[in-house]
């Protein structure tokens, strides 16, 4: 299915000093070639690029990824012309490779930071001072998420240290900032993939507290593709295949992205999206070709809502989990994509929704000869008309003359038992545990505790006050107006029964060791409610163990679905005099079994600049 390595490319990638012990596979500039013969007539240019394919061999994927600032052009659209940047990449290349695996499989990474040292930052907020540390998170993978050996003790982050065991780590992420893989260090991940893991779209990037939206934003992110069952049908194997990134890397005036506050002022403003660092590729199908596309939103920020004109979408795995039936997304009227200026809420059209850190996978079966736009309709990402992300064109379709039409798959399609529903008697046989957790952004002045409303949904619990003198560690202070002198607080508001052991009551913000820690037990199946105080459609995203979305705002879902993110509903109330949340909530309800893996994570605000500035909690499963 892939095609040949280009090997004046694989030349380019040796000189990066990157060692990748594995198939490497670089897609030339396609052409239109879908594998039925090179003897094109001259027709329209593809300007579609696929991200360099690092490809598993005999059961392993091992690659070393080498951090390092690229500079390139990027296409500016503030401008309407490339501008040279000069952005942090991983592997030289932005987007990062698509490391490619099958369910099983032994996936290693090598993380080599060769950016140079962290530069002296005044920033009076300290975690948000190591733009040039790092880590490495695999998003949506069910695998080990602590340290081997284990359980590793602080400083357990530096493998450099000569007195010290090698250590490899897991799918690990609580670092202490200053314990981070250091510019001049580097850190030997491992992740076995179990023969159950459900294949699909995952993707991996920079996980470090307070420097993640830099990095991400900066252009560190890959597609991590798993294979499986679901990929052998077929006619799902007979589709080409093309590989998404939409990424909207952040810079500066002199293209550079060297403060946290050039992050933080992209709240409701980030740059448009590209796909593979391409903006509006222009894609060539034969009329009656089916293709097979995986989309990754790794911005920072905005959501995405996909559709492509006078094309149904036929969406069969989201976030990696894949879904029996092909779900047919219908195209959205062009009366939908400029909306009036002071809509109603609530009224947009849904094409495929995709939060940042969202995956899905779509078959589209190109219709007649013609010109489409693959669009990003309009969406509300908060409250009121400014919180409108507005509508752009993602990519060109172009579709010629075909004479051999291709069939979608049948149904039932392949789905990992690992995906079987969290039902109610399965919950109660295992003793009904739920918890409740609150996002919330608040004022640190005036004084916290001003002007919030009472959280009404469960046990009433007061944000933990910064320690006298801390509160510069706390909160960011010197950025735009937006985002500065405020609380992002990721809380627990009870559980049930209450006295479920391991549940935290406070809204403490993520602060390293200082994180609200929820304590689970390996085995156990739960439900939570994760609450949004706020009017804003914070994407709640947590590792290791996906979720059974169960209910939304307390109803209960006809379908329920899994997901690992999933951006929560927004508060379209307004805050009365003298408060900052709204009186009304909303909420996601879901279940969880922890289950194959003990060890300590993270669940987290993925809009990128919340997660930093704290909107994060710990979980430790034992
Ligand atoms: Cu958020």
């Amino acid at each position: 299915m892939h095609n040949d390595v280009k090997t004046s490319s694989r030349r380019d990638f040796l000189r990066l000093s990157v060692t990748v012990a594995a198939g490497l596979t670089v897609p030339p500039l396609l052409s239109g070639c879908n594998g039925d013969g090179d003897n094109q007539p001259a027709g329209p240019t593809e300007t579609f690029v696929q991200p360099m394919d690092i490809r598993s061999e005999r059961g392993v994927l091992d690659v070393t990824l080498a951090l390092s600032y690229l500079t390139t052009t990027l296409f500016n659209p503030a401008t309407g012309k490339d501008q040279l940047v000069t952005l942090r990449s991983m592997f030289g290349s932005i987007p990062a490779p698509t490391l490619r695996l099958r369910v099983g499989e032994l996936l290693r990474i090598k993380v080599v930071n060769n950016l140079p040292p962290n530069p002296s930052d005044p920033n009076p907020t300290k975690h948000l001072r190591y733009h040039n540390s790092t880590n490495l998170h695999t998003h949506g993978l069910h695998v080990y998420p602590d340290i081997y050996p284990q359980p590793a003790a602080p400083p357990y982050i530096n493998p450099n240290a000569p007195n010290l065991p090698p250590l490899v780590f897991g799918d690990f992420v609580v670092d202490d900032p200053e314990y981070g893989i250091q510019p001049g260090q580097s850190r030997q991940y491992e992740y076995r993939l179990r023969d159950d893991h459900p294949p699909g779209t995952y993707w991996y990037h920079p996980h470090l507290h307070g420097s993640s939206a830099m990095q991400v934003g900066s252009g560190m992110a890959g597609m991590l593709i798993i294979e499986g069952t679901i990929d052998d049908v077929p006619q799902i194997a007979a589709a080409r295949e093309l590989v998404f990134d939409f990424q909207a890397p952040i810079y500066d005036a002199t293209g550079t992205l060297e403060t946290f506050a050039d992050v933080a002022q992209i709240t409701n403003n980030e740059p448009l999206f590209m796909i593979n660092k391409v903006r509006r590729p222009r894609i060539v199908m034969k009329s009656g070709e089916v293709q097979k596309w995986r989309w990754l939103n790794a911005g920072t920020f905005n959501m995405l809502n996909l559709s492509l004109d006078g094309h149904t979408l036929y969406q069969y795995s989201h976030d990696g989990n894949t879904t029996r039936t092909l779900k047919a997304v219908a195209p959205l009227p062009d009366s939908a994509f400029t909306p009036p200026t002071n809509p109603p809420p609530n009224t947009y059209p849904e094409g495929v929704v995709l939060a940042v850190g969202n995956r899905t996978t779509v078959l589209v079966k190109a219709g007649a000869p013609g010109t489409y736009q693959l669009r990003t309709f309009p969406i509300e990402i908060g409250r009121n008309s400014a919180g409108v992300i507005a509508g752009d064109i993602v990519a060109e379709i172009v579709v010629v003359d075909g004479s051999q039409p291709m069939d979608l798959p049948p149904e039932p399609l392949p789905v990992s038992p690992f995906l079987a529903p969290i039902t109610d008697e399965e919950l109660a046989s295992h003793g009904g545990l739920k918890r409740t957790i609150v996002m919330r952004v608040i004022p640190s002045t005036p004084p916290p505790g001003a002007g919030q409303m009472p959280f009404t949904g469960a046990a009433a619990t007061p944000l933990v006050q910064p320690p006298p003198g801390e509160l510069p560690d706390w909160v960011y202070q010197t950025g735009p107006a937006q985002t500065q002198s405020k609380v992002y607080a990721l809380g627990s508001a009870g559980s049930s029964p209450s006295t479920s052991p391991g549940m935290p009551s406070t809204y403490i913000p993520f602060q390293s060791s200082r994180a609200v820690t929820q304590l689970v037990a390996l085995g156990s199946v739960e439900e939570w409610t994760i609450v949004n105080m706020n009017n804003i459609r914070h994407p709640f995203h947590i590792h290791v163990n996906p979720m059974y979305i169960v209910a939304i705002n307390g109803v209960r879902l006809a379908e329920p679905y899994w997901a690992d993110t999933i951006p929560l509903p927004y508060n379209n109330s307004t805050p009365p005099p003298g408060y900052v949340d709204p009186p009304t909530l909303t909420s996601i309800t879901f279940r969880m079994r922890f289950v194959h893996f003990t060890g300590r994570y993270v669940m987290h605000c993925h809009m990128l600049v919340h997660e930093d500035m704290g909107m994060m909690q710990g979980v430790t499963v034992v």
